[in-house]
């Protein structure tokens, strides 16, 4: 309840901010993009996890504002980065279910584009099985239009919930994202490495990019360009910093 007054107010008391993280192609493993991931600091509470107050902000809609502000924020940023180092990054936003029952998602996505000057095909947005299994009728519509207007879609988390297959086949994704859960033990688990190794080619068999999530040594980075993964994305290449020290990090050089 304490968390749910405050993050009420999170937002107008300038509280919250966006992280990013490296996204990196395996090939060349250089730097194709980044995720934005959202940080809260609160003076009572300190600073709380997004697994911790997101699904809050969900159950109570304060998601939407808060869905907002990182799209915003991320795109803006992106933007930005593009003009000051000509490096056209994809930038990710993660969207929860409740934020595809505000009509206004898909307007307010439309105006961002337009305020920040980002082009469609600079943005991924990353939905979980939960957003599709909330069973909202908008959501194919809201896929499709998002897909017609070149934003990228990846789906989030694969592999860790039920009917990701059917959904592969029935929603316009562009990118697969494997759970870290699967790639954590593929230098010592064969069974892992056999359904990681599955999972790339059957994305890659859909037409699909597949990011390998929390890639964290160098031996599992090797495994993964072996099985020929696109992106890689964990602590190896780069953990979640704010704009300035991502800045300095990966794009001024
Ligand atoms: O960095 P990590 O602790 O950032 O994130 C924990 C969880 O919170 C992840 O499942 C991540 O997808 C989620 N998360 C982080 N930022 C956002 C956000 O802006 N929106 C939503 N819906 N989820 C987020
Ligand atoms: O659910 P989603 O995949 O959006 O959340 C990403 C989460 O994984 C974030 O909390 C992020 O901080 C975390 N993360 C990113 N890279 C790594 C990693 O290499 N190892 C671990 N354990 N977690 C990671
Ligand atoms: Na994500
Ligand atoms: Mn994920």
């Amino acid at each position: 309840l304490l968390i749910e007054e405050q993050l009420r107010g999170a937002l107008s008391r300038n509280e919250l901010s966006v992280h990013y993280q490296p996204l990196v192609a395996l090939d060349s493993r250089s730097l194709v993009g980044a995720e934005a991931l959202l940080r809260w600091n609160n003076p009572v509470l300190g600073s709380i996890s997004p697994e911790e107050f997101i699904p809050i902000a969900e159950k109570t809609g304060i998601i939407v504002s808060i869905g907002r502000f990182v799209l915003q924020k991320a795109l803006q940023q992106n933007a930005d980065w593009k003009r000051r180092y000509n490096t056209p990054l994809r930038i990710a936003v993660n969207l929860s279910p409740r934020q595809f029952r505000d009509d206004g998602l898909l307007p307010y996505i439309k105006q961002v584009l337009d305020e920040t000057g980002l082009s469609p095909e600079h943005v991924e947005l990353e939905i979980t099985e939960g957003v599709l299994m909330s069973g909202h009728t908008l959501i194919d519509q809201a896929l499709e239009s998002l897909n017609k207007m070149g934003i990228g879609i990846s789906m989030d988390d694969f592999g860790t919930g039920y009917s990701s297959l059917s959904y592969l086949r029935s929603y316009p994704f562009d990118t697969l994202k494997v759970d870290k859960s699967f790639i954590q033990d593929i230098t010592v688990d064969p069974a892992d490495l056999e359904l990681v190794g599955a999972a790339v080619a059957m994305g890659q068999g859909l037409g699909l990019k597949v990011i390998a999530e929390g890639v964290e040594t160098e031996a599992q980075y090797q495994l993964l360009a072996t099985l020929g993964c696109d992106y890689g994305q964990g602590y190896l290449f780069g953990k979640p910093v704010d704009a300035e020290i991502f800045e300095t990090t990966y794009l001024r050089h």
